[in-house]
């Protein structure tokens, strides 16, 4: 161990290492080039809460139904304006169509008076293509032409919505696959889903993107129509220039390199958006970073490496799609969203520079070690100096249980959720 002042020789080279004392004062400059990094980082920097992660949801054996949980669309957007108020980083909300707005665009009217009450815009619109009796056996995939009128008529009212609320994302996932080989025709559903999502795609004006997501498995078992980022890109390709691809991080393989996915997204320029969450299994949609923080921190780290390589802003949703079953719902939110600025401050410290140079060289120790040396850094303080600079609390999970909220809501809210229905079968 060495104390300030102390030298002492390098067993290596039998230079001498310079003291403590320099290497204070060369991190006190350090600190406030990083706190000047990480205040332009995160002043630009937003991420959307799902309205679906404030409801009572469960696993497929059932919920573990919470006294607080949002059952209405004013609650939740009530809840999110919470985690907005405490973190300043999240100023809107995802909406699923028939969770949210059971009348279709009818109901905009309400939302847009809900996000004037919270100050939380209404983020991306999400169609359900999945909950419905009539796709048993799919939605843009099924063989029944009427049920893939059904599941476009969705697509295009779920458009009205998004232009009765000025929202700019179509965030479309689609549960359609088959349980057993030899089913199902793959190829023939390929080509529906080019034909849907194309008729769709035409119906987007202004800003508007369309997002297609995928995911290996669940609820399909043996096959998925869109199941990895390849065919997401293909089909997004196929629909228009309107459409872009959205990763979920829960929807991969164990050992996929999501980072990589990222980085051949990005260069393509196909990139849509993120749904973060954590999963030590599947789909577990833990909250981020709870299993794997370098991980989440290497994709933002492709993303802001990528930005400082072509000096172009990555356009880039971020969002969260997580539902908590056992952790209080705004608290796990809070969590979640002050991981992710963690770790995306962090990402921000890779010194690019000298990153690019040491891969040119093939200087492989020096390499990683640049990287780890930014996932290392403690940058909690300086958050927290960019909060208090924002007029921000320094401590939003503290200001959350102080502020009275959770009591409110569990007395208001208590009686109408203990009557839900919490049994798998
Ligand atoms: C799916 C997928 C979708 C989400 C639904 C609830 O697994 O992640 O994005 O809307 O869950
Ligand atoms: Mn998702
Ligand atoms: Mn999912």
């Amino acid at each position: 161990m060495q104390y300030a002042g102390m030298r002492s020789r390098n067993c290596l080279t039998g230079r001498r290492r310079a003291s403590k004392i320099v290497d204070w004062r060369k991190s006190f400059v350090i600190d406030s080039k990083k706190s000047d990094l990480i205040a332009q980082t995160l002043d630009r920097f937003h991420v959307e809460l799902p309205s679906w992660g404030f409801a009572n949801t469960g696993t497929r054996f059932g919920k573990f139904l919470q006294p607080a949980a949002a059952s209405t669309i004013a609650e939740k957007f009530s809840d999110a304006a919470q985690v907005h108020r405490w973190t300043g980083v999240c100023p809107t909300i995802a909406l699923h169509v028939l969770w949210d707005l059971p009348n279709g665009a009818a109901d905009a009217a309400e939302i847009r008076r809900l996000a004037d009450i919270h100050g939380v815009r209404p983020g991306s619109i999400n169609p359900n293509l999945f909950q419905d009796q009539t796709y048993k056996f799919g939605s843009f995939g099924n063989p029944d032409p009427a049920v893939r009128r059904e599941a476009l008529d969705h697509v295009i009212n779920s458009i009205e919505i998004a232009d009765a609320l000025a929202s700019r994302d179509l965030s479309l996932w689609f549960a359609d696959g088959s349980n057993y080989p030899g089913t199902q025709n793959m190829r023939q559903r390929r080509r529906w889903f080019i034909e849907g999502l194309q008729e769709a795609h035409a119906r987007l004006s202004g800003e508007q993107r369309m997002l297609v997501e995928y995911k290996p498995f669940e609820p399909a078992f043996y096959h998925t129509d869109i199941a990895d980022w390849g065919m997401a890109l293909l089909l997004a390709r196929d629909a228009g220039p309107r459409a872009k691809v959205l990763v979920d991080t829960g929807h991969h393989y164990q050992a996929q390199n999501i980072e990589q996915i990222v980085a051949w997204l990005l260069d393509l320029g196909m990139l849509g958006g993120f749904h973060f969450n954590d999963r030590r299994y599947a789909d577990d949609d833990l909250t981020t970073g709870s299993i794997d923080p370098y991980q989440v921190f290497r994709i933002f780290h492709e993303i802001l490496h990528y930005e400082w390589e072509s000096g172009t802003h990555a356009d880039i949703a971020y969002m969260i799609d997580q539902s908590h079953n056992l952790k209080g719902k705004i608290e796990a939110m809070i969590q979640t969203v002050t991981t992710i600025m963690e770790l995306f401050a962090k990402a921000s410290l890779v010194d690019h520079k000298k990153l690019s140079r040491l891969q040119d060289e093939c200087a492989l120790v020096d390499a990683e070690d640049c990287l780890k040396d930014a996932f290392s850094t403690d940058v909690r303080p300086l958050i927290r100096e960019w909060a208090s600079a924002k007029g921000l609390t320094d401590d939003p999970m503290d200001a959350f249980r102080q502020s009275g909220y959770f009591e409110r809501i569990t007395a208001e809210r208590a009686e109408r959720n203990a009557a839900a229905v919490a049994s798998y079968a």
